[in-house]
């Protein structure tokens, strides 16, 4: 049951945002200057979400620049986005700063609004470890191995074919994800690192895709309190609110 309300939060998640949202108006720290943000992401970027996630979390204003992932490769993307052709990237006056887990520390630090990292340095280590996670293991298997490859027929990704193998091979690597999340929520209660941080954002933004795919009942199904925690994070205003119509 808890999978089945997960898609339908994921759903409503990603299909019934308004197509113009009202941006909230929020001040520089410090300067009380108009804050100058510009996010440059394609639509279907999981880290772009993220980011997005953070800045409304953050009540900072931003305009959203709409990148075309057939154009990543570009000589213009690579210079003035992303040298290794990747979104997103964030733009705050003559700023640019690209690498997900660096704009997430950028704005939570250079905006006011709630802090989204714990003071506690050993809770703070912890916040690093699962963002880095997110990077290195959790994006690659769950995103990269699972739902890009469910989603190919509809996203047009690998040429269109699903690989069953890819697949296959990445349930028993996500499964274990789940499980190390299940243990850091058993030993931390409702959040990764004891309080709401930029730990659950980056985690949670990856795993609730998983609710994509016809192996969510056999991943999230069999992790009730990792669907909780799911749920708990994505239903966040900031979610609806940094959330595209993806019409998938
Ligand atoms: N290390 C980068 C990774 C960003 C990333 O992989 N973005 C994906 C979209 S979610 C992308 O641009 N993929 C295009 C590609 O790999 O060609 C970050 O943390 O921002």
């Amino acid at each position: 049951m808890t999978t089945t309300l997960l898609k339908g939060f994921f759903w409503a998640a990603f299909c019934s945002r308004p197509a113009e949202a009202p941006r909230k108006l929020e001040y520089v720290k410090g300067t009380k200057t108009m804050a100058d943000c510009k996010l440059a992401a394609s639509k279907l970027s999981s880290f772009g979400l993220a980011a997005r996630v953070v800045l409304e979390e953050k009540g900072v204003a931003y305009e959203r620049i709409e990148i075309n992932p057939t154009e990543q490769q570009s000589d213009q993307h690579l210079s003035n986005v992303h040298p290794f052709g990747k979104v997103p990237a964030l733009y705050h006056g003559d700023f640019h700063l690209y690498e997900t887990a660096a704009i997430a520390r950028y704005v939570d630090e250079a905006f006011d609004g709630p802090d989204l990292q714990p003071e506690d340095v050993k809770k703070r280590g912890n916040m690093q470890k699962w963002i880095n996670i997110t990077g290195q293991y959790i994006y690659p298997s769950i995103i990269g191995d699972l739902v890009m490859q469910r989603l190919a027929p509809k996203i047009g990704a690998f040429g269109g074919v699903t690989d069953e193998d890819v697949v296959a091979a990445s349930v028993p690597v996500i499964s274990h994800q789940l499980t190390l999340i299940d243990r850091a929520l058993g030993e931390s209660g409702d959040y990764l690192t004891g309080d709401f941080s930029l730990a659950d954002i980056m985690v949670a933004t990856m795993v609730q895709y998983i609710g994509l795919t016809p192996e969510s009942d056999a991943l999230l199904g069999r992790q009730p309190r990792v669907a909780a925690w799911v749920q708990r994070v994505t239903s966040r205003p900031s979610f609806e609110a940094a959330a595209y119509d993806l019409g998938l």
